[in-house]
């Protein structure tokens, strides 16, 4: 039986210098220490040995199996460690590798280009207006001297909420420029960039709703060369200097006279190209010295005030700025085609 016993723990002790992982070490206690292991085999087995035996053997026993126990403990300890080891060098961390940049998006090209508006005409002293894109057809059209009967109140060209054609969305953003004549001091100089909208069929120059800036000045002597001073100036600013332009008679209901505003084709500089479908300038705007009646009806006394004011398309200004041939593009928002810009 001593024998045994040393046999035993040979093997054992063998078996477990050869041990891999905690697999192995479970394996090998139950092998030897469990209820039917080696060990416990061996001991009952006692019953045969003499009552001198017996006490001798069974220290010898028990020397064994604390032996085997101590054997697996620091086995399993020095596993451990290992397993540790190999896992901290797997799954180590440089914390001065430069980290992956998130993607970060920026401004759509409209609003870049009407943020540059916006700081050409701050720039000059205009406060900026933002106002309600659900208007009163009075703001909308009767005091801008659109009378019942023009073209541009018809339910094919408007949208209206109410039968009695009373409450629309506004097709244009002269009515906040209405209601800050009602209610800012003068002189005022302001302009009120924001959405429109009108019943037009999408295609590669129409939207039903797209974005307009407006603008005015209102003050004591103010002239149609104030109008063309300062808009020359703005747009020498948004398409660089010497920027050539020309103003065209036209007519609008809300001022008197009225003009269109073209900039020479910066393509071709006038000769006509694909750019300016061969006309040598595109046009920019529409503007013209505020109406008499406009300003009356707003409470302004037009023998001490007058104004011009200015309406231009923001869509077809970025897409000219940016050059954009299809304004559908604008509205896509496919990510190809904004990271251009
Ligand atoms: C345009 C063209 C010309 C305009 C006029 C006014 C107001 F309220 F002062 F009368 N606001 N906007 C105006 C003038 C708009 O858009 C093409």
């Amino acid at each position: 039986m001593k024998e045994q016993l040393a046999n035993i723990r040979q093997q054992a002790l063998a078996a477990l210098n050869e041990a891999k992982d905690m697999a192995d070490l479970d394996q090998l206690r139950v092998k030897y220490l469990g209820k039917k292991g080696e060990l416990t085999a061996v001991l009952k087995q006692m019953g045969k040995l003499s009552a001198e035996e017996r006490p001798v053997m069974g220290q010898l026993a028990n020397d064994v199996r604390a032996a085997l126990e101590q054997a697996i403990d620091d086995a399993s300890q020095k596993l451990a460690e290992v397993t540790l080891a190999h896992q901290l060098q797997a799954e180590a961390l440089d914390v001065t590798i430069p980290g992956t940049k998130a993607p970060i998006g920026h401004r759509h090209p409209m609003y870049i280009a009407l943020d540059e508006i916006k700081d050409i005409f701050i720039g000059m002293g205009f406060t900026v207006l933002d106002g309600p894109e659900v208007e009163l057809a009075t703001y909308n059209f009767d005091k801008l001297n659109a009378e019942e009967g023009h073209p541009s109140r018809d339910w094919s060209d408007t949208f209206y909420f109410d039968e009695d054609s009373r409450v629309m969305l506004r097709s244009q953003t002269s009515p906040m420029q209405v209601r800050a004549m009602e209610t800012m001091d003068l002189p005022i100089r302001i302009i009120a960039p924001g959405r429109v909208y009108r019943k037009d069929e999408v295609d590669a120059t129409h939207s039903p709703m797209f974005h307009q800036v407006e603008g005015m000045v209102i003050d004591k002597n103010v002239t149609m060369g104030d109008l063309k001073g300062t808009l020359n100036l703005v747009m020498e600013e948004l398409f660089g200097k010497g920027t050539v332009t020309r103003f065209r008679p036209h007519h609008f209901p809300f001022t008197e006279p009225s003009c269109e505003m073209d900039v020479q084709c910066h393509k071709c500089g006038g000769a006509g190209c694909p750019t300016c479908k061969g006309e040598g300038w595109i046009e920019v705007l529409g503007a013209g010295m505020i109406h008499p009646n406009v300003l009356r009806m707003a409470g302004i006394d037009p023998e001490i005030w007058s104004g011009w004011a200015f309406g231009m398309g923001l869509e077809r200004t970025a897409m000219r700025r940016f050059k954009i041939a299809d304004l559908r593009l604008i509205f896509e928002n496919d990510i190809r085609f904004l990271e251009q810009f």
